[in-house]
């Protein structure tokens, strides 16, 4: 699902009150149409402006913003960011949630000893961050999990490097129906986790480390 210029917002797989209680429809509506559609709008008003890096596709845009012109690196970084990592936090999240496979289920357990580990590492991970941030799931090249937070926009995707899962912990996130319970929220979130998603997400990692290999 690679983006391109002129970028939109992913739309969301499930209705806008498909996550409550969990999540209300409020907070859903906000977080997506709004603050979402911020980033996409103002993505693309820096590119509209440089049509010689329209080109880029989003991937490329949050991992080689140090090439673009100084001027626009910091707006590209924190736009293509914003992009990148709500369309990963929204498409994370289905009704209901779902649990991983037998095959993410063993890789998780080998990074993690169980499940129930990984959503409490997870919880705590995204406690940890500061301010406005994400907490990330990644796999490394070699198919290793891990977790990893990140102030702001940041993506923690590079060639060794992609996050599965993007938990946003900016207030924006919660606020509306949690105020500044931020692990009511993360509890909450962990019941609505498409981890059937992640696991797909996985699988592309793992392809492509291996069609890498195939080429060397
Ligand atoms: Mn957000």
């Amino acid at each position: 699902m690679e983006q391109c210029y002129p970028f939109e917002a992913l739309p969301l797989p499930y209705p806008y009150d498909g996550l409550a209680p969990y999540l209300n429809a409020e907070t859903l509506t906000f977080h997506h149409d709004k603050h979402y559609q911020a980033y996409v709008e103002g993505l693309n008003q820096i590119l509209e402006k440089c049509p010689q890096y329209q080109s880029w596709s989003l991937n490329r845009l949050v991992t080689e913003y140090a090439h673009l012109p100084r001027s626009i690196q910091e707006p590209v970084r924190n736009n293509a960011g914003g992009v990148y990592n709500h369309g990963l936090y929204f498409m994370g999240l289905c009704p209901g949630g779902s649990m991983p496979g037998s095959r993410l289920t063993a890789v998780i357990e080998k990074a993690f000893g169980s499940f129930q580990n990984l959503n409490d590492a997870l919880i705590q991970c995204a406690m940890s961050q500061f301010g406005s941030g994400y907490a990330f799931l990644i796999s490394d090249a070699w198919g290793r999990l891990g977790l990893v937070k990140a102030p702001n926009q940041q993506v923690p995707l590079s060639s060794r490097m992609c996050p599965l899962l993007a938990i946003d912990v900016w207030e924006h996130a919660y606020y509306l129906q949690y105020q500044n319970r931020r692990k009511d929220y993360l509890t909450a979130l962990t019941q609505v986790i498409d981890w059937s998603f992640v696991e797909h997400r996985y699988a592309d990692v793992m392809d492509a480390t291996r069609r890498r290999g195939q080429r060397g």
